[in-house]
């Protein structure tokens, strides 16, 4: 039922000296957080001139070829006049997002800003004339939710120094050093003091970045914004935290970490509408956060600037779900039963909870045989009714009897929970 495939490893790694930075603190509470890929890439939405792009739909210039100067004709296009960066940010608070990361420049260089680095952005070349980062960066402060950016750090298909584009520049003469110097590391300066507090940069496909040229940019981030944190795409092992591969979960993963997934097969809106349902993407949030991990969701909005109504539907759901169960994810960690056959553990100072994704035709739920409970409760109800535990000493049992199952995911939360003896 989830496309995700389990057993899967963390591929960006944590600096192991990042695990004692605070700014890690608002990172570990908030668990569940809105991706944005938006930008000139969703006016074609996945057809150029007619013919289907065979991958995502933000990859339409490189996987078609597109020659930047046509490509970047797309500009004069970019005109989203009615986006509400308010109602944005409002879906993410009713989805029970805490955090947004929204893609500044993407691999195609667009820039949602008003840089003074190229006129490639929503607020020169289009006839939006808009600062998008400054308009979300406002509306996440509005809502006391934290605000990322994503930037391309290593690919720009529009810039003839960056990577990535070898059908309009020629790769032996490039210059990758001094795209870093004299257009990255500016055009991070303008986003670490242009727009408040940033709460961290996520980098992206570090192919052949050096260490030295990695650890340059963390160096920069942290000398603008000492609280920003740098993810594990920043390459060379120096991440804040570190990151699965898109839309993969790890098995025992140690630190701190995220993975990124999409909504639908795609991050830039195209037109597949194959939607991640709200109980998938449940589980996924249960299985991340019991294993100490982060899920961070994607919404791709059309050349209007507005998100699928059918993926709304499914963030309102999510959102509803985490109004009856969030204490089982935010501030949570992971929990110490593993392997259950029915679902997942995390767990609090105070709790554990369960998290039944199988929700048992016999109306007993079994605990881990070394496990004794002092009372159980269902967290789907508002009232919170208390379940029956027997036989508290070694292999206890949840009554479920006559209980019925929450429409996304059933949520168990237990006190006293503790080994009685070792297996
Ligand atoms: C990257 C981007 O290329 C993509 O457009 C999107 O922004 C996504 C969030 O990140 O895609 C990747 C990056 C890394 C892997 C796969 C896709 N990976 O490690 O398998």
């Amino acid at each position: 039922m989830t496309d995700i495939p389990d057993a899967g490893q963390i591929t960006f790694a944590q600096d192991p000296q990042s695990q004692g930075n605070p700014a890690l603190g608002w990172f570990r509470e908030a668990r569940f957080g809105m991706f944005v890929h938006w930008g000139v890439y969703a006016i074609p939405a996945g057809y150029w001139n007619g013919e289907p792009t065979p991958h995502m739909g933000e990859w339409i210039m490189h996987d078609l070829k597109i020659p930047a100067e046509e490509y970047k004709q797309l500009a004069a296009s970019f005109d989203p006049h009615d986006f509400d960066a308010a109602a944005l940010v409002d879906l993410a608070v009713r989805a029970g997002q805490r955090y947004l990361v929204l893609t500044a420049k993407h691999h195609d260089g667009f820039c949602l800003w008003d840089t003074e680095l190229t006129t490639f952005s929503s607020a020169v070349d289009a006839p939006l004339g808009r600062d998008i980062v400054g308009e979300i960066s406002q509306a996440c402060r509005d809502r006391g939710i934290k605000f990322g950016l994503y930037y391309s750090q290593t690919q720009d298909w529009t810039h003839p120094d960056a990577a990535g584009n070898d059908w309009d520049f020629d790769p032996e003469t490039q210059d990758f050093e001094s795209y870093l110097q004299g257009y990255v590391k500016p055009q991070l300066t303008e986003l670490l003091t242009g727009y408040g507090e940033i709460a961290l940069i996520w980098f992206d496909t570090p192919q052949g970045i050096t260490a030295e040229q990695s650890r340059d940019l963390v160096e920069h981030v942290h000398m603008l914004q000492p609280y920003c944190l740098v993810n594990g795409r920043v390459g060379n092992g120096l991440g804040d935290y570190g990151q699965t591969r898109d839309n993969e979960m790890p098995d025992e993963p140690a630190g701190d970490w995220e993975t990124p997934i999409t909504g639908n097969g795609t991050w830039g809106f195209t037109d597949n509408t194959e939607w991640k349902s709200a109980r998938e993407i449940s589980v996924t949030i249960a299985k991340a956060v019991s294993r100490g991990g982060n899920v961070l969701l994607n919404v791709g909005p059309d050349s209007r600037g507005a998100v699928p109504s059918a993926q709304v539907v499914e963030l309102e759901t999510i959102g509803d779900w985490l109004q009856r169960c969030g204490a089982s994810i935010y501030g949570t960690h992971r929990g110490p039963f593993r392997a259950l056959e029915w679902g997942w553990s995390t767990a609090s100072s105070d709790h554990v909870y369960l998290l039944v994704e199988n929700w048992p035709a016999h109306g007993e739920l079994v605990l881990p045989a070394n496990v004794s409970v002092e009372s159980a409760r269902l967290l789907t109800d508002a009232g919170g009714t208390s379940l029956e535990v027997r036989g508290a000493q070694g292999g206890a049992v949840v009554d479920l009897n006559g209980v019925e199952a929450d429409a996304v995911l059933s949520v168990i939360e237990l006190t006293g929970a503790r080994e009685v003896a070792p297996l």
